[in-house]
């Protein structure tokens, strides 16, 4: 007895859980994301909310990448800019100049809404983890948020918790489940007037509510970029996340908690279409652990006005997923579900490609890291040739080729030893593997139609370095 209570103070004096974080961006930034993420590399982003109900954007190449987002809609019509007019002319002729944002929330209706059904669809696509918008910049929960009263999906529109039953079916088919969550609200009254009671009684709040029902393992917040991270009282947020809660095991955060904060504090760094902000992505020659999020069309929210040209294709996707996890980062890509409930079919066919495509070669991605190859090697850097792609682990290198290789594949630098083995995934071809002058040499084997691939992923076991 007396020996379990001073262990026990023993325990209280060091920590020894270690979670033991200040309120302040230096301390935070130590805490390590956890690795489950960076071993996961595929996720999926799912946009749901008033707006899938109009669900409109304007598309083409004329249209900048922001300004094309569905979930948009009811800022855009109001805001001048580019598209206004875009967006006033399409509501005024579809739904007439009385009709306001609001009364698009009792036709968000979910009646066909099958969480499970999401759920092995998310499954058989490969990804390893879900992030929905629990609430979006116009502010209505997915969940009933007793600070969003009226304005959440329990009481109105589809009379459910979506947040909650989402989180159930995906939980169930062993895969994490996170929320995006938007700091700012456009219309809301009280952010517009008082931002301290705001964060204080409303979006502290609820993030806590979020974080106690459902306890996720991915908060991802928005809509930071209005006001500097001490505003949103994010340090105190986070400390109390990282310390106390009861996901402060598992949780992965992003870095978009303040004006200033993106790609310098929080959890992992994010781009969105290859941007943060207005600039170009990330350097990934600075080892962070980061997510690439986008659409498979040019919106988050589903865009009823887009085309198939305006959806990725199959080898746009895997060439997407390729480049961003041999370049160290995650993929997280977003469907849009209809206001119905419905996942649009050919974002199921989509992701049902990719999931084909990583049975197969899922080795490759889950649980690499970029490889990362030593100056004197820089021919054959990864990022001077844009369709064979490289990742690594432990000892094995796997080198995915875009485009079928017709010929020899050269790689400088890489030191075969003696049980060196190549293999091409997918297939029980042996391939010949051979040493030149310190290069590494693959021939590639001759292929028949049936094993036609989107992309082609050489195995190096082995390798010395
Ligand atoms: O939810 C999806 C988008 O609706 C949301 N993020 C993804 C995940 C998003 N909202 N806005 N944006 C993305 C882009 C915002 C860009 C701007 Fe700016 C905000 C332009 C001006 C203010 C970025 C921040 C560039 C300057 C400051």
């Amino acid at each position: 007895m007396k020996y379990s209570i001073l262990l026990l103070f023993l325990f209280l004096a060091l920590n020894l859980n270690g979670q033991n974080y200040q309120p302040d961006w230096e301390s935070l930034d130590k805490r390590p994301v956890p690795q489950w993420f960076e071993d996961s590399k595929f996720g999926i982003f799912i946009h749901w909310g008033v707006y899938s109900v109009p669900s409109w954007g304007p598309t083409g190449d004329s249209i900048g990448v922001y300004d094309k987002y569905a979930e948009w809609y009811w800022r855009k019509m109001d805001q001048p800019g580019k598209v206004q007019k875009y967006f006033k002319e399409f509501h005024l002729k579809t739904y007439g100049p009385d009709f306001k944002y609001q009364d698009f929330a009792p036709m968000f209706k979910a009646e066909l809404f099958d969480p499970e059904q999401w759920a092995e669809l998310f499954k058989e696509s490969g990804a390893k983890y879900i992030v929905l918008t629990s609430k979006h910049h116009e502010g209505f929960t997915l969940w009933p948020s007793a600070q969003s009263w009226n304005w959440n999906s329990v009481d109105i529109g589809p009379h459910r918790d979506l947040c909650g039953d989402l989180t159930t079916a995906v939980k169930k088919q062993g895969l994490h489940m996170g929320f995006y969550y938007s700091l700012y609200e456009w219309y809301n009254p009280i952010y517009r007037s008082d931002l301290n009671s705001y964060v204080d009684n409303h979006m502290i709040p609820q993030m806590i509510d979020l974080v106690i029902r459902y306890t996720p393992d991915i908060l991802w917040t928005d809509g930071e970029w209005d006001k500097p991270s001490k505003e949103w009282k994010s340090e105190a947020f986070l400390t109390w996340l990282y310390n106390e809660s009861p996901v402060k095991e598992n949780i992965v955060v992003n870095d978009r908690w303040g004006s200033e904060t993106r790609s310098k504090h929080g959890g992992i760094y994010t781009t969105e279409y290859g941007l943060i902000g207005d600039k170009e992505g990330i350097d990934s020659s600075i080892p962070h652990p980061w997510e690439e999020c986008r659409g498979i069309g040019t919106s988050f929210g589903y865009n009823r006005n887009e085309n198939l040209n305006d959806y990725s294709t199959p080898e746009q996707l895997i060439k997407l997923l390729v480049s961003t996890v041999s370049a160290g980062g995650n993929l997280l890509l977003d469907i849009g579900p209809d206001a119905d409930g419905t996942i649009p079919v050919i974002m199921q066919q989509r992701l049902l490609d990719i999931g084909k495509w990583l049975k197969i070669n899922g080795e490759a991605i889950y649980g690499t890291r970029a490889f990362i190859m030593s100056k004197k090697d820089e021919a054959i850097n990864p990022e001077t040739n844009k369709t064979i792609f490289f990742t690594q682990k432990n000892k094995d290198v796997y080198v995915i080729c875009l485009d079928w290789p017709k010929s020899d594949i050269i790689l400088k630098g890489l030191k075969p030893i003696n049980k060196t083995k190549v293999q091409l995934l997918g297939t029980n071809i042996s391939v010949a593997v051979k040493k030149a002058g310190g290069n590494l040499v693959i021939t590639p084997p001759v292929l028949t139609p049936d094993d036609n691939q989107l992309a082609y992923v050489f195995k190096i076991n082995s390798l010395n370095f």
